[in-house]
C-alpha cells in the first residue's frame, strides 16, 4: 500500500474537515471530527520562535484548528531554584550541556498525556530535513520537537527519549529554534486545508524532485523584457509541457544531483 499524500480539501465548519488519503492513486475521502495535528516544541529560547508559528500559513492553520503548536521553556522544568538547565561538559572543553532532567521531566509529563509517532532532536548531525521528510511528517498525529542550544543535550537524552534527529542543512545555528520553526513550517504547509489553493503544494518545487519552473505576471513586457507568448497563448497543454521542460532545465543546471534521484515513474 502506498499511501502518495492528504490532499486539500478545506471544508468545513466547526472543526470539521473533508480529507482525501491517495492510496494506491485513489482517492479515499471521508469526514473527520477532528484532524488537528498536535507539535510540541520543546527548547530553551521559545521566543525565538513564537513569531513564526503565530504569523503565515502556520498562524492561519492554528487559527483555522488544523494544528496545535505548543512551545515549552525548559528553564520551567530546571531542578534547581536557579533555573540552570546547563552544566559543564564532563572530560572539559568549552561550552555547556543541556542536563537530562529538565528534558526527561518535560517530555515525560507530554508522554503522560498523549502518544507521539516521533521524538526528533534537531541537530546539526542528524538526517537531512527534505521535502520528502516533511511529506512523512505531515501524516502523523502527534509530534515532539526538541531543540538544543550551547553545546547540545547529554548523549542519554538522544540515546533513551529521541527517536529520529534532523539537520536542515550543512552549517551550524546557534540553536534548534530555527530549525524546529523551519521544519514546522514545511509540514503545515502540507496539512488538509492550510493552502488557499487546494493544488498549490503539489506544484513546488522538490515536490516532483524537480525546481520549479519560472513564474511571471503583469505586466506582459517590463522594461523591455517579454513574458514568453506560450504563458499568453491560453494553451494549457503547451504550458504543462513548457513548465516541465523549463523545471527539468534549471533542475540540470542548478541541482542535477536532483536527477539522480527522481521517482521512476518520471
Ligand atoms: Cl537542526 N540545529 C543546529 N543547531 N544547527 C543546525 C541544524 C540544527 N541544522 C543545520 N544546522
Amino acid at each position: 500500500m502506498v499511501i502518495t499524500r492528504a490532499a486539500n480539501i478545506p471544508v468545513a465548519s466547526e472543526g470539521q474537515c473533508t480529507v482525501t488519503l491517495f492510496v494506491n492513486g485513489r482517492g479515499f475521502p471521508w469526514l473527520c471530527e477532528e484532524f488537528a495535528m498536535r507539535i510540541d516544541i520543546v527548547c530553551p529560547l521559545p521566543a525565538a520562535i513564537e513569531s513564526c508559528i503565530s504569523t503565515g500559513i502556520v498562524g492561519r492553520g492554528r487559527e483555522r484548528g488544523l494544528v496545535e503548536i505548543v512551545l515549552h521553556n525548559l528553564h520551567d522544568f530546571a531542578d534547581n531554584r536557579y533555573g540552570h538547565i546547563d552544566d559543564e561538559p564532563y572530560g572539559g572543553g568549552a561550552g555547556m550541556v543541556i542536563r537530562c532532567e529538565p528534558v526527561f521531566a518535560c517530555i515525560e509529563s507530554l508522554q503522560r498525556e498523549r502518544s507521539y509517532d516521533e521524538v526528533i532532536y534537531l541537530t546539526p548531525d542528524g538526517e537531512r530535513f527534505t521535502q520528502a521528510v516533511a511529506n512523512e511528517l505531515s501524516l502523523a498525529q502527534n509530534l515532539i520537537l526538541l531543540a538544543g542550544r550551547y553545546k547540545g543535550v547529554d548523549q542519554r537524552v538522544r540515546d533513551l527519549l529521541v527517536t529520529r534527529e534532523l539537520s536542515i542543512g550543512d552549517y551550524v545555528l546557534s540553536g534548534g529554534e530555527l530549525a524546529a520553526a523551519v521544519i514546522v513550517d514545511a509540514i503545515v504547509r502540507l496539512l488538509p486545508g492550510a493552502m488557499s489553493d487546494a493544488e498549490s503544494a503539489l506544484d513546488d518545487s522538490f515536490q516532483d524532485g524537480l525546481l520549479s519552473a519560472p513564474v511571471y505576471t503583469r505586466p506582459a513586457v517590463f522594461r523591455g523584457m517579454e513574458v514568453p507568448p506560450i504563458l499568453r497563448s491560453g494553451d494549457h497543454a503547451a504550458i504543462r509541457r513548457w513548465r516541465y521542460e523549463q523545471a527539468l532545465a534549471r533542475t540540470k543546471e542548478r541541482r542535477p544531483d536532483l536527477l539522480n534521484s527522481l521517482p521512476s515513474e518520471q
